[in-house]
C-alpha cells in the first residue's frame, strides 16, 4: 500500500522513489546474482533492452515473471491510476555496463538526452490532470558502486514553465530528429531551436538523481522529464523497466510482444496456472464476475489450463 504522500508526489511532481520489501525483491535478485553478472553479459550490448529480448515478459524464468505480476506492485499501480482494472504494457530487464564517458555517438545510451517516455508508448499526447499509465524502474544494484541513477525533474505546479504542454521540446517530436546522446541533442537544439534549448538547459540544472540500492523502485509518469546517466566504467547496473495502463485508456501500445505468442511450451500456461485472478487480469484475462464468463467458457479455459494448475472455482462461484 502506498502512502498519500507517495501518491501525491507521483500525481503532482511526476515521480517518487521507494524500497520494495525483501520478500518481493529477493527471489529475482538472487536469480540475477547467480545468472546475470558482469562475466555473463556481452560487454558490447550497450543499448536499452535485454539482449535478444530474452528478459522481456514472459521470460519463462519464474522469479522474474512472478515479480512482474507481484500483487504488491499491482495494488500500487491501482492506487496511482485510481482504477482496479489495469493492464501490463511493458516488462523488460536489461543491463547497462559503464563505458568511458567519451562515448558521444549520436545514438549512444551512455549519457542520455532529457526526454519523456510517452512518445514511443502512446499514439496520443498525455494529459497531466488524467494520468492513464504508470512507468517504473526497479534497480538491482547499488548506486554507490555503479552510479548511473536515473535523473528526473519534479514538476513544480501547474505554472511550471518546463511542463507547459504540448510536450514537443525533445528529439523525435514534431519533426525534430531523434538522437539519444545528450551532447549531440543539445548541440542540435542550440543551432536549430533556441527557445527549446533554453528550456532544456533549465531541465539539466533542475535534475535530481535517484539514489538506489537493490530493490529500489522509481515510479514515474510517461510525461516526466528524465534521462539515464553514465554508469561507472566497468560496472554493471541491472534494471527492470515496467509499465501499466488503465484498462480503459486509449492509444497505448504494448512494448513487449503479445503475451500469448510464447505459448505452447508450458511457460506462459504455467504463469496462468499459478497466478491469482488479479494477476491474470494484467494480461487481459477477465476477472471472476466479468460478463465475459459463461459456464461453457469457463469449461473451455479450464480444459486448456487445468493441466497447469488453473483453479476455475473463483470464476464459477462468481457466475
Ligand atoms: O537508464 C535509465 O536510468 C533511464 C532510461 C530511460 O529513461 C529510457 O531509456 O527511456
Ligand atoms: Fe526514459
Amino acid at each position: 500500500m502506498l502512502t498519500k504522500d507517495q501518491i501525491n508526489s507521483w500525481k503532482h511532481e511526476g515521480a517518487f522513489v521507494m524500497q520494495l520489501p525483501s520478500e518481493v525483491i529477493n527471489p529475482p535478485l538472487n536469480w540475477l546474482n547467480n545468472n546475470f553478472t558482469l562475466d555473463q553479459i556481452d560487454p558490447d550490448h550497450l543499448d536499452f533492452g535485454s539482449p535478444d529480448q530474452k528478459f522481456e515478459f514472459p521470460t519463462s524464468i519464474a522469479p522474474l515473471d512472478d515479480l512482474v505480476l507481484n500483487e504488491r506492485l499491482i495494488v500500487a499501480v491501482q492506487q496511482l491510476l485510481d482504477s482496479i482494472d489495469i493492464r501490463l504494457l511493458q516488462a523488460d530487464l536489461w543491463p547497462k555496463i559503464g563505458v568511458g564517458s567519451d562515448n558521444h555517438e549520436a545514438q549512444a545510451n551512455t549519457d542520455q538526452r532529457m526526454h519523456m517516455d510517452y512518445g514511443n508508448n502512446t499514439m496520443l499526447h498525455p494529459d497531466w490532470q488524467s494520468p492513464e499509465a504508470v512507468a517504473a524502474i526497479i534497480y538491482y544494484d547499488d548506486g554507490v558502486e555503479t552510479a548511473g541513477g536515473t535523473a528526473y525533474v519534479p514538476r513544480q505546479g501547474d505554472a511550471d514553465p518546463v511542463y507547459q504542454p504540448p510536450f514537443i521540446h525533445m528529439p523525435g517530436q514534431a519533426g525534430k530528429p531523434f538522437f539519444n546522446d545528450r551532447r549531440t541533442v543539445e548541440s542540435w537544439f542550440d543551432k536549430n531551436d533556441s527557445d527549446a534549448h533554453k528550456l532544456r538547459s533549465e531541465l539539466y540544472l533542475r535534475e535530481q538523481l535517484v539514489n538506489f540500492k537493490p530493490g529500489t523502485i522509481l515510479f514515474y509518469r510517461h510525461d516526466l522529464w528524465h534521462r539515464g546517466t553514465p554508469v561507472t566504467p566497468g560496472k554493471l547496473r541491472r534494471v527492470h523497466n515496467l509499465a501499466w495502463r488503465r484498462a480503459d485508456a486509449r492509444g497505448w501500445s504494448n512494448w513487449n510482444q503479445g503475451w500469448a505468442r510464447q505459448s505452447y511450451y508450458g511457460h506462459v500456461e504455467s504463469i496462468i496456472g499459478r497466478s491469482t485472478p488479479l494477476q491474470r487480469s494484467l494480461l487481459d484475462f477477465p476477472m471472476p464476475g466479468d460478463r465475459y464468463w459463461t459456464p461453457q467458457r469457463i469449461d473451455h479455459v479450464d480444459a486448456r489450463y487445468g493441466f497447469y494448475g488453473f483453479d476455475s472455482a473463483p470464476y464459477r462461484q462468481a457466475l
